[in-house]
């Protein structure tokens, strides 16, 4: 498997998958360029260089996992899996990964070049203004921010957080980080250290490798590490190094690495945002936002910047989707059988459930689990094993051929969604609120006379694949 960034993206070039910009501006368009690509039926990805007003070699990388197969590939799964198989290959790997902790290594490449203190001069890094609206460059779209928690400590291998907060350049050395809410790791972390009256030291990681980009958006329990899991999702720990400034374990095979303190807000805040979110709306306003001092910039030779912009739907930072990988598993924890699979359209704002239904009442019970679970989603969907979820068409035939609305709908009020949510009306929004009501479509045949629904006409899945394989040459000629 890959060792970092760079031998991932060799893996991806291998498969073809792979274009070379030259010359793109960072404000704007290489944001643009990015955003046309995913939206392309084959959804490249894209390695910028010769940046305008950046040296040569100074790259930027997008679109990285935004395809089923290059998320596989990032995984470690067989990439020519379909989409489907692939989700729950990850689903069953998942539910069964070993923690690998990361293990100290004496030599970093991106202590190849560092500046200390009054050197730091973060301009000189090639950080992308993304969209044309968005409140200024953002070097930190796919980076890891780094933390330990106060009450274990580094050197007694402390509980370390790993995980991804959009981080935006606002002077030479001053970044912001930006937590979602106060749930978040590291803005409980932080706050320990605020509390104590301390800043709290930092390290943004820049160009991580793809195992540990999928690992900092997992949902991972308060104490866990993200390292660990991007460990076990490669079947090899994570190779790490303290850093000079903060001693905090860094993964020496990053690209570009910041350490630094994030300050007390009662000290300092700086107005973060807007930028551009991935519901394709700016939903949040410009708000004060916790920063960043940073005191040391290290970086490789010819570094390379992840980038994965939010973009308007489908267009999402992976083409697997992850969180429905982790709703199927929760269906089985919770004893509900004959799932036949999960899947997010519209960058998880739609959970569909596939099921065989055994009793009345099952699609319901899987639908409430599915609702619960999905962050921002106004639309539930279960439709029956036939249906394959991943595909959006055979989804809509079954709503609109399977479903009485009148019967089949269910509204579920004040539920799981966040200040990104482009539907919660102003004066809701200024009181705080975050909730809102989440449709439910069982667009199953209804279970009192499943026997006597009329018989589909169209192939089954396996017969369809069996004619492929016997026909597909001829048919494609
Ligand atoms: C590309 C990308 C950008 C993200 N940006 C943010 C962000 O700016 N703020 C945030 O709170 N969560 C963001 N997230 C979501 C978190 O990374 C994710 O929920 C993670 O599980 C949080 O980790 P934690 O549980 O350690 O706090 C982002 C996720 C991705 C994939
Ligand atoms: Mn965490």
């Amino acid at each position: 498997m890959y060792r970092n960034l760079r031998e991932f993206i060799a893996e991806v070039e291998k498969l073809g998958a792979l274009r070379h910009v030259a010359g793109a501006d960072p404000r704007h368009e290489l944001g643009g360029i990015t955003e046309v690509a995913a939206g392309m039926p084959d959804c490249p990805a894209l390695l910028f260089d010769r940046i305008k007003g950046y040296p040569a070699g100074f790259r930027v990388f997008t679109n990285a996992t935004t395809t089923p197969q290059r998320a596989a590939l990032a995984l470690g799964i067989d990439p020519t899996l379909r989409p489907l198989d692939a989700l729950k290959a990850w689903m069953g790997r998942r539910a069964t990964l070993k923690p690998h902790q990361p293990v100290a290594v004496k030599h970093a490449p991106f202590l190849e070049n560092c500046k200390r203190g009054g050197d730091v001069d973060l301009a000189k890094l090639p950080a992308p203004i993304w969209h044309s609206k968005d409140g200024g460059p953002f070097i930190g779209s796919g980076s890891i921010v780094v933390m330990c928690d106060p009450d274990s400590s580094v050197s007694g291998g402390g509980w370390i957080n790993a995980s991804i907060y959009r981080v935006q350049v606002h002077t030479r050395n001053k970044v912001t980080v930006q937590f979602d809410h106060q749930g978040r790791h590291g803005a409980i972390i932080a706050k320990k250290y605020w509390d104590a009256g301390k800043s709290c030291p930092l390290a943004v990681v820049n160009g991580p490798d793809p195992a540990l980009f999928i690992a900092g958006f997992e949902y991972l329990p308060a104490g866990q590490s993200e390292y660990d899991f991007a460990g076990a999702i490669k079947n090899a720990p994570i190779e790490v190094i303290a850093g000079p400034a903060t001693g905090l374990p860094l993964p020496a095979q990053a690209e570009i690495v910041f350490e630094g303190m994030l300050l007390p807000p009662q000290q300092e805040t700086l107005p973060e945002g807007p930028f551009g979110e991935f519901t394709g709306y700016y939903a949040a306003d410009k708000r004060p936002c916790p920063v960043m001092k940073v005191t040391a910039v290290h970086h490789r030779n010819n570094p390379i910047l992840l980038g994965s912009p939010p973009m308007k739907p489908p267009r999402f930072h992976f083409g697997l989707p992850f969180r429905a990988a982790s709703i199927w598993s929760q269906l089985e924890m919770a004893g509900v059988t004959d799932v036949a699979g999960v899947w997010q359209h519209v960058s998880q704002l739609m959970t569909v459930v596939a099921l065989r239904q055994r009793y009345a009442g099952h699609a319901k019970r899987a639908a409430l689990i599915a609702a619960a679970n999905s962050y921002m989603g106004r639309l539930v969907v279960v439709v029956d094993e036939d249906v394959d979820p991943s595909n959006l068409n055979d989804v809509m035939w079954a709503v609109t051929t399977r479903c009485e609305p009148a019967e089949q709908i269910d509204i579920v009020r004040e539920a799981w969604s966040s200040a990104l949510d482009p539907r919660i009306p102003p004066e809701e929004k200024a009181r705080g609120v975050t909730s809102h009501s989440k449709a439910i479509i069982e667009a199953c045949r209804p279970f009192a006379w499943i026997d006597q629904f009329p018989p589909a006409s169209a192939l089954s899945q396996d017969e369809a694949r069996a004619i492929e394989e016997k026909w597909g040459a001829a048919l494609r000629g």
